[in-house]
């Protein structure tokens, strides 16, 4: 009897199951790089950074490489104006915008839309604050700004040190007699010893 080669139902099921064994794993490897969106790893500025100088550019950096086209970066400022500078640049996973010259202290707001490397778009809001000491001239405001004829005089003269000046301007005139009185005293004085000794009993007189 010849052996036909007749798939039975059974092996049928077996052929199914293996081949479903081996595109599993392959469709599991496969699914994360092919159907995720992109993350957002980091950017410059930081979200919520504080900033002692002035950005000129943003930049986001991303796991996966950004898609050309359909991308946008708004930066909108604490004046409302939007400080995008140009179109935004893609470079691989990385999407850049420059910024015009921020002048204004305040809290800076980042929008931006990617398309992700999947194709989808990706969106988020970030922020950061460009500290008043960046800002090189900041607009003065009334209550700052100090007054013109608010110059610093300098403080009266006290009665002591005038009474001081007095004395001085008083003993100049007379510095020179003062001398000659003391230069007098002290050869009275030398003569009234010479005098004593001279007069000093067992001295010879
Ligand atoms: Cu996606």
């Amino acid at each position: 009897m010849p052996d036909i080669p007749v798939q039975s139902p059974g092996r049928r099921v077996a052929a199914l199951l293996a081949g479903l064994l081996l595109a599993l794993p392959l469709s599991v490897g496969l699914a994360p790089s092919a159907q995720a969106h992109n993350t957002l790893i980091s950017s410059s500025p930081e979200d919520g950074a504080t900033l002692d100088a002035p950005p000129e550019e943003v930049v986001l950096t991303f796991n996966a490489d950004v898609l050309e086209g359909g991308n946008g970066i708004v930066v909108t400022g604490p004046d409302g104006a939007d400080y995008a500078d140009g179109e935004v640049v893609v470079d691989g996973s990385e999407a850049s915008v420059a910024l015009a010259p921020l002048t204004v202290p305040g809290e800076y707001t980042i929008d931006y839309r990617i398309v992700s490397a999947d194709g989808h778009p990706l969106s988020d809001t970030l922020s950061f604050t460009l500290d008043e000491s960046a800002v090189p001239e900041p607009s003065p405001s009334p209550s700052e700004a100090e007054e013109p004829g608010e110059e610093e005089t300098p403080p009266p003269a006290s009665v002591e040190e005038e009474a001081a000046t007095d004395v001085r301007s008083l003993a100049g005139p007379f510095a020179p007699v003062l001398g000659v009185l003391a230069a007098i005293g002290g050869i009275a004085v030398i003569a009234i010893i010479v005098i004593r000794l001279r007069r000093r009993p067992g001295s010879g007189d």
